[in-house]
């Protein structure tokens, strides 16, 4: 039966609408982190799970809702859940990185993640933030616009969540443990998955996932690389995705036959199943310009049209080589923000704290490790040392002795970054911080170096986005390069792939109280010390302090 709307209910429609906007709703979800057995990719091996599920739970909600994650840590790990670029505002409590925000929930314990969702909408992961376990503890967040907020472009026939990972067949918490024994790099990964499956791989003959569609119409697929060390290609043979929103940030529509996802990165992207029947492979493979072991086993997907008699071949695609910059370059140069009047590109264009760090690799002595040496990663040479308690405790109760704030804004030492390398290839030890007053603005240099190997750094910061004002090759020109800034319609993202031998330029503004982890994603990288943080100084303003934290917050 259809309901006729009478004008009174219409006002009382509108008034609720406007209610929910203003209000949001609280969304329960609970996440008990078991081991689970699973007989997926040919091991039986038992892997830390959420729910029992790989990938775990999509956590869905719209924006000004509160979510309320309650995790039960049931495995012997120490645990923590990051919800990766959700601004957290206020809440850093809830962000969820160990010994950054909080200390970790230990086996037995319970915390429940309490924060409220705002200005952001698209598609973003949770993971684990602790030892290796994001490997195969992560999972979609959702945050749908508000209600009756349309989306900027022409509403999808149906949304598919897509998690891209990295797949072992041994234990990971191994794998690292047995490389930093050893002191060098630890093994690479077996396979890669689409939604958990490889497709087929030697030895391991399984179907792939299927992505089923209707001629005609159009689909959302929110792609997510959940992957612990490799930025992947994406791909679908013979179809081009139009990419809507990266990171939970919408963007200029982009064509495109391949996209790039770095560990952490979220697109969004339309598909337009513009052929009447037939199966496609869909391909994820890995991107990495430099010589260096990848887990090069290409994971394969089908998008089958519905109709299609299951046994017919799939239409197949070419993946980009993994050395394809160029590939890589020109889709993450070529991504605007939308930069409407509902959606502005709020780019910082006076700057407080201009900020230029090195990335590098380093060899350190090792007295302990097999080799004598142990590999070693750092921003300004500093490979950062973890703290045995909260950082953000320390910040919020004053206590000393738990970090510093010199973290410093430059180099110590300067030279060629992309030329010849030094000699001493040491690095710095310390848990340094830089510390940025309420709502000051920030332009970061991250400048790659040759140290060891140039490579690809996916660089993510916590509690803000950022904008990409640019982007090159070799070392950035502090007085040509920032000529060619875009503050006009800069991608604004949370995770930005400088590029190998290059440099990329982010602004921010430091309008959020607490400590904010910066690191590599590359999860090797940051076991290295390719990681430091921000401190973020209460402002004067009612609204501007780090909230009390929550009593079930755990401690160390
Ligand atoms: C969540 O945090 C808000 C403050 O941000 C607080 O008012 C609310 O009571 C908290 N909810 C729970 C269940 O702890
Ligand atoms: C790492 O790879 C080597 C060589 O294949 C193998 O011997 C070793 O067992 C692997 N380590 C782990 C933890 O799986
Ligand atoms: C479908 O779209 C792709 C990419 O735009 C194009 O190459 C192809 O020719 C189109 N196919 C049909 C049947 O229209
Ligand atoms: C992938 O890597 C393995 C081992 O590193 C190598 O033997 C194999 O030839 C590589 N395959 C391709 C297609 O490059
Ligand atoms: C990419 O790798 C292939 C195979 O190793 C090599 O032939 C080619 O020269 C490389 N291309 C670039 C631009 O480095
Ligand atoms: C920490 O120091 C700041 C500034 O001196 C002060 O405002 C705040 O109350 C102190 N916090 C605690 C918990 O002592
Ligand atoms: C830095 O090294 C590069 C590559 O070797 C070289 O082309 C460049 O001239 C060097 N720059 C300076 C200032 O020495
Ligand atoms: C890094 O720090 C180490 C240890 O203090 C030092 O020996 C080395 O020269 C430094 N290198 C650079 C590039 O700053
Ligand atoms: C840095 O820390 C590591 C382990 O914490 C230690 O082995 C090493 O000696 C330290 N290096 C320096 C230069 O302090
Ligand atoms: C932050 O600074 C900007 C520019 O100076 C100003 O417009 C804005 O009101 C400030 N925001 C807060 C919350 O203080
Ligand atoms: C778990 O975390 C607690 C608190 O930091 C720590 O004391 C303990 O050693 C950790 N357990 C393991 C197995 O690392
Ligand atoms: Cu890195």
């Amino acid at each position: 039966m259809k309901m006729m709307m009478m004008p009174w209910m219409r006002v009382l429609l509108a008034a609720w609408l406007l209610a929910t906007h203003v209000e949001g709703m609280v969304r329960h979800y609970k996440f008990n982190v078991v081991a689970k057995r699973t007989n997926r990719l040919c091991s039986t091996k038992p892997i830390v799970t959420v729910n029992g599920r790989f990938p775990g739970p999509t956590v869905y909600a719209r924006e000004d809702d509160t979510v309320l994650v309650k995790v039960v840590n049931h495995v012997s790990y120490n645990v923590s859940i990051h919800w990766h670029g959700v601004r957290q505002l206020r809440t850093g409590w809830a962000d969820g990185p160990a010994y950054i925000t909080q200390c970790p929930i230990q086996p037995g314990q319970v915390y429940t993640y309490n924060f409220t969702l705002t200005g952001q909408r698209g598609t973003l992961l949770w993971h684990a933030h602790i030892l290796w376990l994001r490997a195969t503890v992560h999972g979609a967040l959702i945050i749908l616009p508000r209600l009756g907020v349309p989306y900027p472009f022409p509403t999808p026939h149906k949304e598919k969540v897509i998690v891209l990972a990295e797949w072992w067949k041994s234990d990971v918490e191994a794998v690292i443990d047995e490389a930093m024994k050893s002191g060098g790099a630890p093994n690479v990964s077996d396979a890669h998955t689409i939604n958990s499956r490889p497709g087929p791989v030697a030895n391991c003959p399984q179907g792939g996932y299927k992505l089923a569609v209707r001629p005609g119409k159009t689909y959302m697929l929110r792609i997510i690389n959940a992957a612990l060390n490799e930025e992947l290609f994406f791909k679908i043979a013979r179809h081009q995705l139009t990419v809507v929103e990266v990171d939970a940030a919408y963007v200029k529509p982009l064509r495109t036959n391949a996209i790039v996802v770095g560990p952490g990165q979220t697109t969004t992207a339309l598909l337009t199943a513009n052929h009447t029947t037939g199966m496609y492979l869909i391909t994820t493979s890995t991107f990495m310009d430099s010589p260096i072991r990848i887990d090069n086993v290409t994971a394969t997907a089908t998008l089958h049209y519905v109709g299609t008699p299951e046994a017919s071949p799939a239409v197949p695609t070419a993946t980009p080589p993994p050395n394809a910059t160029w590939v890589a370059e020109s889709f993450v140069g070529s991504l605007r923000s939308l930069n409407t009047n509902t959606y502005p590109a709020r780019v910082p264009l006076e700057i407080d704290h201009s900020l230029f760090f090195t990335i590098g690799l380093g060899v350190n002595p090792c007295a302990t490790c097999t080799s004598g040496f142990r590999v070693a990663a750092d921003f300004n040479n500093i490979s950062f040392v973890m703290p045995h308690t909260a950082l953000l405790s320390a910040h919020y109760y004053n206590t000393t002795g738990v970090f510093t704030d010199d973290f410093p804004a430059k180099p110590l030492i300067e030279f060629n970054y992309t030329g010849t390398q030094p000699t001493n290839v040491n690095t710095m030890n310390g848990t340094r911080l830089y510390r940025l007053p309420y709502n000051s603005t920030v332009q970061l240099v991250l400048q790659d170096t040759g140290m060891i190997a140039p490579e690809n750094h996916p660089i993510h910061l916590h509690g803000f986005n950022f904008f990409v004002v640019g982007r090159g090759l070799g070392n950035f020109d502090r007085f040509e390069d920032p000529r060619k800034f875009n503050l006009v319609d800069p991608v604004e993202r949370n995770t930005i792939g400088v590029p190998s031998g290059g440099w990329a330029a982010i602004r921010f503004r430091a309008d959020n109280p607490g400590v904010w982890f910066m690191h590599c994603h590359l999860e090797v990288h940051t076991t290295w010390g390719l990681k430091m943080a921000f401190v973020v100084d209460d402002g004067e303003g009612p609204d501007q302090s780090v909230l009390p934290p929550p009593s079930d917050l755990p401690k160390c």
